[in-house]
């Protein structure tokens, strides 16, 4: 089986932070690496089919005007076990509640304003990469793990 992947977002926070590389050191630091990296923008339409599983959500609007604020970098990571590692680094959705040394912990500014996104599951992973790299996820491959 090859490497698993998952679709990894720098929040425009981050990246107005200055932290991009720290992000990325601590992937490769932790064995995995980087198969696609975009500096970009994200639209709203894109934002919105992206977050699509929170549409009903009372904080969706905030989310959108947020991740679609400034430049991301949107990126798929592989590796071991990737979608659970990156997770494991990210640390939880509140930074409040982040294990020290994750990358929330260190590196958010709030809830919403929280610094990286992770693919939650497998299935999650390959519609994520779908919506940002849809060149790649039509090479021979790239989404059979
Ligand atoms: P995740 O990013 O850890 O997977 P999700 O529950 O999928 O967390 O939420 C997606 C994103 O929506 C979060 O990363 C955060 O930016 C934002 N968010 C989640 N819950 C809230 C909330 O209660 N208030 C405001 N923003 C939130
Ligand atoms: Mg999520």
């Amino acid at each position: 089986m090859p490497a698993q992947k998952t679709l990894s977002i720098i929040k425009p926070d981050a990246v107005a932070s200055r932290v991009i590389g720290q992000i990325i050191a601590r992937f490769e630091q932790n064995g995995l690496e980087l198969l696609r990296a975009e500096l970009r923008s994200i639209d709203r339409d894109t934002a919105k089919a992206f977050y699509a599983e929170h549409a009903e959500k009372p904080f969706f609007g905030e989310l959108i005007d947020y991740i679609t604020s400034g430049p991301a970098v949107v990126a798929v990571v592989a590796g071991e076990d990737a979608v659970a590692l990156h997770r494991k680094l990210m640390g939880a959705t509140n930074p409040k509640d982040a294990e020290p040394g994750t990358i929330r912990a260190d590196f958010a500014k709030s809830l919403t304003e929280n610094a990286i996104h992770g693919s939650d599951s497998v299935e999650s992973a390959k519609r994520e990469i779908a919506i940002f790299f849809p060149a790649a996820a039509k090479e021979e491959g790239f989404l059979d793990f």
